[in-house]
């Protein structure tokens, strides 16, 4: 079972793979044992592996006895969420975050830098604090005194998951939960390449303990509302395959399609997903305007020649290398439009 020391997989799975994640598993866990107060960050934009990694950890510490508090960018709690245990812990941080107390363990989960989650006081030298940095993203600053950064992970979910098993915690039918929505809407239910076999061993592990896999997919995916369909719809009906093999694909919406649907932005998400579904497409754009003048960018690619990352860096972006993004500034969506077709089809050459 998960919390047995004699656990294979972590054994298989030391032995196989690079020592250098267990080694940080163990430290990330000794420094969570030695502090009795936590505050959690999840980033800005919050989605299901974030917020499942913070609820997961946040269970796991108030079960040992800790003192812990969550806080994010976010203005409100993402309603699609809102069924992730300790939801109701989210603090808001609209204002600058004021890093003051020596004696609390802050852990970062899921960002791969110090500006993904709650602003930060100028005059705040992060280095003073104790960080405790979790996460997947191969750009990871390691901003943390320990950095647990598994870029071959395909969710902090997973990376939360071993650092549980590696310190022996107690991992609760409650904490399963958490952790398996982290890793579900990481891997888009167990079906991106990162899913691994190390994913699947650990969301076995996860089924074990007590977690319903059609449950936790009809809680995860029972979201779409008629106004975020209709969106979809506009979206849908304007996709663009270009390139000379068609490889190409591309749609948008502007901020009119928002106001005259009555959809928000979270309700573009899963839609650059889809425009992969399109038969032959390997890269995928989809821009959105957001208000006050910027364009949000998402990129998805397959493996090959083009790489998500490398055009969304371009852009002033990051991300991962089939999944990245960048929020343009100050730029109208046509001009950035015409941009990535013109970037896309000199990748084509
Ligand atoms: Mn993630």
């Amino acid at each position: 079972m998960i919390n047995n020391n004699n656990d294979n997989l972590l054994h298989d799975a030391s032995s196989q793979l690079c020592e250098a994640w267990l080694c940080e598993a163990c430290c990330a866990s000794n420094l969570l044992r030695e502090f009795d107060s936590w505050a959690v960050f999840t980033h800005k934009n919050a989605d299901g592996d974030t917020l499942g990694t913070a609820s997961g950890l946040i269970e796991a510490g108030l079960n040992a006895g800790k003192a812990v508090a969550w806080y994010g960018p976010d203005a409100v709690f993402p309603n699609a969420y809102k069924f992730i245990r300790h939801a109701d812990m989210y603090t808001p941080c609209i204002d600058k975050f004021k890093f003051e107390d020596q004696g609390v363990l802050y852990i970062f989960v899921d960002c791969a830098n110090e500006t993904r989650s709650v602003e930060i006081d100028d005059r705040v030298n992060l280095s003073d604090f104790k960080i405790l940095n979790i996460d997947h993203h191969e750009d990871n600053t390691r901003f943390g005194i320990v950095n647990c950064v598994v870029p071959d992970a395909s969710s902090t979910a997973e990376i939360m998951a071993l650092i549980l098993k590696a310190g022996n915690w107690n991992i609760t039918l409650e904490i399963a939960k958490s952790l398996y929505t982290g890793m579900w809407t990481d891997t888009g239910g167990f079906a991106f390449s990162s899913t691994s076999a190390r994913t699947h061993r650990l969301a076995a592990e996860l089924i074990d303990l007590g977690v319903d896999a059609g449950e936790m997919t009809d809680l995860i995916t029972q979201t779409k509302d008629i106004a975020g369909m209709a969106l979809w719809g506009r979206a849908l009906s304007r996709i663009k395959i270009f390139g000379d093999n068609k490889e190409f694909a591309l749609s948008w919406l502007d901020l009119k399609d928002f106001a005259e649907t009555g959809a928000v932005q979270a309700n573009t998400e899963g839609l650059p997903a889809c425009l992969m579904t399109l038969a032959g497409v390997r890269v995928a754009a989809f821009m959105n305007e957001m208000p006050g003048k910027a364009v949000k960018l998402s990129l998805r690619s397959r493996p090959g020649k083009f790489s998500a990352a490398d055009i969304a860096r371009a852009l002033g972006g990051g991300g991962h290398p089939r999944a990245a993004g960048a929020i343009i500034h100050d730029r109208a969506l046509n001009d950035v439009m015409n941009e990535i077709i013109n970037m896309m089809l000199e990748l084509d050459k």
